[in-house]
């Protein structure tokens, strides 16, 4: 049994990534004291710092998850400033900004940044893509899925389990168990 260590404050984000990895045999224990995040427009070196400085200071393996939602017709906007926006304008406010925008293209990425005491970091990214609703539907999940929709129907709208197979989290945590299991093939 793996167990690894999660540094989150976002208690939904542990316990999606918790409950995936509990299927393939991995034991997440989150850690609340955070990390410096860099200002950059890409997840990937955020994840990537994100994780090397925590588990130097932790000195122990340890993995962070960095999310965002992407508008097309905002250029990207709110990305990697997505936290910031929910924080300060909320999906009523997004939806306003949207409001007269025909374009509703919008993707959710999850880097999953991972890093060992002494050693150089490693990011597993995925997307997935949809669009922003003209409401919010839904009372399920959290951030801003009662506004994105996927396949016709919003994040919120899906039953828990069905959003842990499709998720941004989900495509990389698949990415990163790939690399688990190929590293204990090799030892
Ligand atoms: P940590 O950095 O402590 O892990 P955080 O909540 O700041 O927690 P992120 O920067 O990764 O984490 O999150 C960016 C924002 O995107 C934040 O407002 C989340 O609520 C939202 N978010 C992330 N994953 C999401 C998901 O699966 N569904 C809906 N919103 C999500």
């Amino acid at each position: 049994m793996h167990k690894i260590v999660f540094v989150t404050g976002n208690q939904d984000k542990f316990v999606e990534v918790r409950d995936i990895l509990k299927t393939c045999g991995v034991e997440v224990i989150q850690d609340k004291n955070g990390y410096p995040e860099l200002q950059e427009d890409e997840l990937e070196p955020i994840a990537a710092y994100g994780a090397q400085h925590a588990a130097n200071k932790l000195n122990m393996p340890v993995m962070v998850d960095d999310s965002g939602i992407f508008l097309k017709v905002l250029n990207g906007f709110p990305g990697p400033y997505s936290r910031f926006v929910e924080n300060r304008l909320g999906n009523l406010k997004v939806l306003k900004l949207m409001e007269t925008e025909e374009d509703r293209t919008a993707y959710f990425k999850t880097v999953i940044g991972y890093c060992e005491p002494g050693k150089e970091p490693l990011v597993f990214s995925g997307v997935v893509k949809g669009k922003i609703a003209h409401e919010e539907r839904g009372i399920g999940g959290f951030g801003y899925d009662p506004i994105f929709e996927y396949q016709g129907i919003t994040f919120g709208e899906l039953r828990y389990e069905e959003k842990n197979k499709v998720s941004h989290r989900r495509m990389a945590i698949d990415k990163f168990l790939k690399w688990v299991i190929n590293i204990d093939k090799k030892t």
